[in-house]
């Protein structure tokens, strides 16, 4: 087995130690914004000066503390954030002096009602689909939440610092990108789930200059070992495309099961991996807070309708990483996606790739039947 580089440590560390970093951040006098979706616009939080963290639920542990105000049958992702927060067991949360929520799926928008009576919580509302005035209407909700930064914790957000934050976001994005597509390489240099903890450990290293160093590195140490002729994937697994719902809660679970059954994951088209990161703003344009605006309108999560953006993007990724079936990851009861799986599932057929969808929660409760259903469709392919 493939002996792993330092750095991949330190990314799965990142998440457990950051507490630590924006306690002192905290200490020093500084503002923490817990957030929880790909459209939250980060490049207003920077500017404004604040740590954006991101707060999403990764753990079963504190579900049944969400239960006891949220219905059973939600998404998992909802129980969890909200269960961290309502149990006081999450220390970002704690450190938050605020959380931007948006308007994506119905169990989010109103769980952030409930959220906002623990803490000071934003909405921002976002545009639910492709419209023509999607763009304005979004820039004007970005400018809005601009207004109420600078009001509530008198402060100034300037059009240079937005550039300097969006300049400093483009360069992370294109970091994760060259780690991401060194998976087009045939057999890949590193294992799927590994690339995935990275990915989710680098939003917890919250220095900018570390953060793109260390993933510069990574990239660096991953290319030379298999230059020298390192292999920690067989040739023969086959190349999976993971899409669907954010992966976090499940990735040992649904991830873990695709490398442990003859496949690798090669490509994650899901939130953290690519469809969070392909998209740069234009940051030398000259209505800055549009150009953020329509950069974040390029994610082709389900929520929006139609969802063409998110169909486009895997016709490509299918060419680009060599596809040979494509795993659709769904927690249990979230409705975009659920629904999304039937479309997913006919480009696929009409590509003439094999298709898997698995429903699954955050429990250990279904891995035996995650893992036979895997065995067979690896098996086939
Ligand atoms: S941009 S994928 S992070 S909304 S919470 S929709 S799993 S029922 S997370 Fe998401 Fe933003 Fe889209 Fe990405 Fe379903 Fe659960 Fe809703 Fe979810």
């Amino acid at each position: 087995m493939y002996d792993l580089p330092e750095q991949f440590s330190a990314f799965g560390e990142a998440r457990q130690k950051g507490f630590l970093t924006v306690k002192s951040v905290k200490e020093a006098g500084g503002m923490v914004a817990g957030v929880f979706c790909t459209f939250t616009p980060l490049e207003i939080l920077d500017a404004a000066g604040f740590l954006p963290v991101s707060l999403c639920g990764m753990s079963d542990e504190v579900i049944p503390a969400a239960e006891a105000h949220l219905p059973r049958n939600l998404c998992p992702l909802i129980k969890s954030s909200y269960g961290f927060a309502v149990s006081q067991k999450c220390p970002y949360t704690y450190f938050a002096d605020l959380i931007v929520g948006e308007t994506t799926c119905d169990g989010k928008k109103k769980m952030y009602e409930l959220l906002g009576k623990l803490k000071r919580t934003y909405i921002l509302h976002l545009p639910q689909g492709e419209d023509p005035n999607a763009l304005e209407s979004w820039t004007k909700e970005l400018r809005r939440f601009i207004a109420y930064l600078e009001d509530t914790f008198s402060l100034r957000i300037t059009d240079e610092a937005l550039r300097e934050a969006a300049h400093m976001r483009n360069r992370e994005r294109q970091k994760r990108m060259r780690l991401m597509e060194l998976m087009k390489l045939d057999p890949p240099p590193m294992r799927g789930e590994q690339l995935a903890s990275v990915l989710d450990g680098a939003g917890f290293l919250f220095e900018a200059a570390s953060r793109e160093a260390k993933l510069d590195s990574l990239a660096e140490e991953v290319s030379t070992q298999y230059v020298a002729g390192e292999r920690p994937v067989s040739a023969s697994d086959k190349r999976i495309l993971v899409t669907g719902c954010p992966i976090g809660g499940v990735l040992k679970k649904a991830v873990g099961l695709i490398e442990r059954s003859g496949g690798t994951a090669v490509c994650f088209e899901n939130c953290s991996g690519i469809k969070a990161a392909w998209q740069m703003v234009d940051a030398d344009a000259p209505d800055i807070v549009r150009a953020i605006a329509a950069r974040y309108l390029e994610i082709g999560c389900a929520v929006m309708t139609p969802n063409a953006k998110r169909f486009a993007l895997l016709e490509r990724l299918v060419d680009e990483y060599r596809i040979d079936g494509v795993v659709e990851v769904e927690l249990q009861f979230c409705t975009p996606y659920l629904i999304e799986a039937h479309p997913v599932r006919e480009w696929a057929r009409g590509r003439e790739l094999p298709y898997l969808g698995l429903e699954t929660d955050y429990s250990q409760s279904d891995a035996g039947q995650l893992s036979t259903r895997l065995e067979a469709f690896l098996e086939r392919l």
